[in-house]
């Protein structure tokens, strides 16, 4: 314990015997050092900069960044990285509420995060005498994370950690707040008290064991398919049950699709990887077994046109969280249980496992190379300015050279395209805007990722989604981190085409700056910047980049008219439900 605070506490004692002293700050940073954390993503300020300061002179890694919202989302994607909580350190009120949008969004996607605030006076917040940002944090807080709790007592910091931590790792992971108001940081309390009153959090996500019965159905229910496919999800990455996962998959011999940012599990070029045969695995397989995944919006809910006809399938689903059971279709078999004890369970009552019919084989597989082949001439293209496909066609061999390279992606066509384009070949490699489909998190993965692994980062950034979490490139070059942002670069949302429908001088909603450099923002704190015209400078560029660890932001010039609406979810516009009627 590092003890600055030895102090003589004449009054309380006869003599001059000295009373060794602790405080709140030293008492939340040794309950985070004793629970195995060692990084805190934040911004600085009252009532919480001396927390960062005497973190940092503790040994715990601080990255101080320029929005909240950047140091959330970098805590939480290290929380699904690494299957300890991220922490994010963020001021109280305008600060809190910057943070409180990666803690949501954490939530949604279950990654485990804890948002730490400073709060204001709780006497004078309560009685809402307009102290120093006042807000009643924890109410805010509550309907939007996992759990919530407040500290009142330096006596309650360890239990408050091990709360939080406990929370936001066991059961389904998810985001946790925990609120610590400015006076809890100065109080003081004995040291051996201090020391005792920590706690250390033993098997923070205790293994949830399947109930036999339930394997023994599944595995009967997959047995009688005729077309079977297993669909792998970001709860399957998170869970670290790599091994046991490929080996189940390929003693059932099943096709499998990987949701968004499970790809990589097994590598994309496996010959069962099913991702580019997907609509017609959705809709043609009869026994559909979810690992990890979700029947929400990205799988059309597990019913319509996309499923094929009604009624015909039956779905295995394997999940920690019993709730998520039924929640859009009937689960004919639901394994509750953690994927590594779950899939491990399956993969040891298998037995003798017939391989899937032939012909349902042979329909993925003809499927499968029908529409490789439709795409592989899109990728070649060497034109000026490049097209989606043909700046993608030159990331995708990028990432192929480098299969530990870690890519974030967001944007509309630019994350739709790269999702289907770009092969993954190692689990967790891939990041994206997950459940909420949600602009923003570029950088902030990006730094969190360069940070946890150490792998180089390639971000393939929309030019709009870059601009929520752009001002970050300072924070890549301060710790410089090896990290490459490509701005695909089509002057806008979408296209960059657009007309005000008004006729005025203002330019259309969706549309920015025409030919803007963003390049010269990385030059700007000393990093590299490249502009890049053709796919084969595009590939220099993010090759050196990748190969010399410098921040680096390339931008790609794509052509602004080359995007669709909403890149590949424009049915979901309200507009065009009103065009079919
Ligand atoms: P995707 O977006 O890739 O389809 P989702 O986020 O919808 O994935 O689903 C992830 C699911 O994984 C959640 O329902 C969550 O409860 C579950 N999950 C997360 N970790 C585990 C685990 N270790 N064991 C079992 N289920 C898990
Ligand atoms: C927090 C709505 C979805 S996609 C997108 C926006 C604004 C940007 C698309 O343009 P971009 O990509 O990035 O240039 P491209 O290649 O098609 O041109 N606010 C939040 N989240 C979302 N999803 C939006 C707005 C949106
Ligand atoms: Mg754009």
């Amino acid at each position: 314990m590092t003890r600055e605070t030895m102090v003589k506490n004449e009054t309380a004692r006869a003599g001059n015997e000295t009373e060794e002293l602790t405080d709140g700050f030293h008492l939340v940073i040794d309950a985070l050092k004793l629970n195995g954390i060692g990084t805190i993503y934040g911004v600085p300020g009252i009532p919480i900069t001396d927390l960062g300061r005497m973190a940092q002179a503790a040994g715990i890694r601080v990255i101080s960044f320029r929005h909240e919202q950047n140091a959330g989302n970098a805590a939480a994607i290290a929380g699904f990285l690494t299957k300890k909580p991220g922490i994010c350190l963020t001021v109280s009120a305008p600060g809190f509420l910057n943070g409180l949008t990666a803690l949501a969004n954490a939530t949604t996607n279950c990654f485990p995060m804890i948002l730490i605030s400073g709060s204001s006076e709780r006497e004078i917040v309560d009685l809402q005498q307009g102290d120093y940002e006042e807000m009643d944090q924890l109410a805010i807080a509550k309907p939007l994370c996992k759990a919530a709790f407040r500290v009142l007592h330096a006596a309650d910091i360890g239990i408050g950690v091990a709360r939080a931590i406990r929370a936001a790792l066991s059961g389904r992971p998810g985001g946790v707040y925990l609120d610590l108001p400015a006076k809890l940081f100065s109080q003081v309390m004995n040291a051996e008290a201090g020391r005792k009153s920590l706690v250390k959090v033993i098997d923070a996500a205790p293994a949830q064991i399947p109930a036999p019965a339930a394997i023994r159905r599944a595995l009967d229910l997959l047995k009688s398919a005729k077309r079977p496919l297993v669909i792998l999800g970001k709860g399957a990455a998170y869970a670290q049950a790599d091994e046991a996962i490929r080996a189940f998959i390929e003693k059932s011999g099943i096709p499998f699709l990987p949701m968004s940012m499970a790809k990589g599990l097994l590598p994309d070029t496996h010959p069962q990887c099913a991702g580019a045969a997907r609509s017609t695995v959705l809709k043609d397989s009869d026994v559909v077994l979810l690992i990890g995944a979700r029947l929400n919006w990205l799988l059309s809910h597990g019913k319509g046109k996309a499923w094929g006809e009604a009624g015909t399938k039956r779905f295995i689903q394997i999940d920690i969280e019993p709730k998520e059971m039924d929640s859009n279709v009937a689960i004919a078999a639901p394994i509750v249980g953690d994927i590594g004890s779950s899939v491990t369970a399956l993969l040891e009552a298998m037995g003798e496992w017939p391989a899937p019919p032939a012909d349902w084989l042979g329909a993925v597989k003809a499927k499968k190379e029908e529409n490789i082949a439709k795409m592989a001439p899109k990728l070649m293209k060497n034109s000026a300015p490049m097209d989606f496909h043909s700046a993608l066609g030159a990331l995708r061999n990028v990432i192929k050279e480098r299969p530990d390279a870690i890519l974030v992606n967001e944007g509309a066509n630019t994350l739709d395209l790269a999702r289907g384009v770009i092969d993954m070949y190692q689990p967790r490699k891939r990041l994206d805007v997950g459940t909420w489909g949600v602009m923003g998190i570029g950088m902030g993965f990006a730094i969190g990722a360069a940070i946890e692994t150490g792998k180089p980062v390639l971000a393939v950034e929309g030019d709009s989604a870059f601009g929520f979490s752009g001002m970050e490139v300072e924070t890549i070059c301060r710790y410089n981190l090896p990290v490459c942002v490509v701005v695909f670069n089509n002057n806008g949302i979408y296209r960059g085409t657009d007309v005000n429908a008004g006729g005025g001088a203002d330019p259309a909603t969706t549309v920015f700056v025409k030919g803007a450099r963003y390049d010269r923002l990385m030059e700007a704190f000393g990093g590299v910047g490249i502009q890049a015209e053709t796919p084969d400078e595009l590939k220099r560029a993010v090759d050196a980049a990748m190969d010399s660890g410098r921040p680096t932001l390339v931008n790609a010039v794509i052509d602004p008219a080359a995007g669709s609406e909403s890149g590949r979810i424009g049915n979901l516009n309200p507009q065009s439900a009103l065009r079919k009627k």
